[in-house]
């Protein structure tokens, strides 16, 4: 448990003055809705599997079935968790600073189903497909067993909308989510390893300003001996505290 004590208070007074926050995500906010991260030795999604086996367009190309099948194997363990109370905690923030930008890199809509809005998504969202070809999102396709299922219109190979590594992120959305970081008083950095580029970049343009960062994380990432604040401990401790 993290008590509220741990939190110091310069961080709650610089916090309640501030005017624009900028949040940044990852895999861990979602951990404690028994999502797995990434890159846990013994839980993560990447200790079972090769990033470079199901999350790069090549791996797609090599074998679809495999990927489309991994990533609905994901959809349904997505779509039976709810939002935990960090997820919440970050409705509540945006109620009480006068702007607030949430920007994610997970997949899994559980910001939206928590009640969160205009969310920047970095790696898109796992609900949504789209043409493997020609990136044309597609709503609906037959059930004829097919898998990957086919674009009725093109008969293209889809695939999921998500950004897999040597893929370009959405550029309005980075751009967006890196103007946020160039102007905010207060960026936190909540779950991320913080080892995948460009969003682990983000943070320095926060730091470039001397701007205020906090990171919060069980564990240690490259940018905690950088970060004005660390909170050690899960998101769905650390973050409810912060608003006490
Ligand atoms: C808790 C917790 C609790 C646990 N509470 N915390 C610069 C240098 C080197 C390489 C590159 C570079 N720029 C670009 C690259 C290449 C590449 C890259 O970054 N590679 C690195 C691995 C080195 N990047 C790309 O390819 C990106 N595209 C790009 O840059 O395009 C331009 C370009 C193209 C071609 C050539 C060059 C440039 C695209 C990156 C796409 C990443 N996609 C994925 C998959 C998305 C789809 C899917 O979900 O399947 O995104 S990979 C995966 O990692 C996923 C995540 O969003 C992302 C980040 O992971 P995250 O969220 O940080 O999770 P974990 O597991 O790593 O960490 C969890 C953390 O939570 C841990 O710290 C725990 O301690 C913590 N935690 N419980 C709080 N309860």
């Amino acid at each position: 448990m993290v008590d509220t004590l741990e939190i110091p208070n310069g961080l709650i007074d610089k916090l309640r003055a501030a005017n624009h926050v900028v949040v940044l995500t990852g895999a861990g906010i979602s951990a404690e809705s028994g999502i797995p991260t990434f890159r846990d030795a013994q839980t993560g999604l990447w200790a079972r599997y090769r990033p470079e086996d199901l999350a790069t367009p090549e791996a797609f190309q090599r074998d679809p079935k495999l990927v489309w099948e991994w990533y609905a194997w994901r959809r349904e363990l997505v779509a039976r968790a709810e939002p935990n109370p960090g997820h919440r905690a970050l409705v509540t923030l945006a109620e009480r600073v006068p702007k607030l930008t949430l920007v994610t890199q997970n997949v899994d809509g559980l910001h939206q189903r928590a009640g969160s809005e205009n969310i920047l998504e970095l790696h898109g969202n796992i609900f949504r497909t789209k043409r493997f070809d020609d990136n044309q999102i597609v709503e609906e396709w037959p059930d004829d067993g097919e898998v990957p299922p086919r674009c009725p219109a093109t008969h293209s190979l889809l695939r999921p909308d998500v950004v897999w590594f040597g893929e370009m992120l959405p550029p309005g959305v980075l751009a967006h989510a890196a103007m946020a970081a160039g102007e905010c008083d207060i960026f936190f950095s909540v779950g991320t390893s913080s080892l995948v580029f460009p969003a682990a970049s983000l943070i320095g343009e926060t730091l470039r300003r001397g701007g205020l960062t906090v990171e919060v994380n069980p564990g240690e990432t490259p940018h905690s001996s950088a970060v004005s604040f660390v909170l050690r401990g899960p998101a769905g401790e650390v973050l409810p505290a912060l608003l006490e």
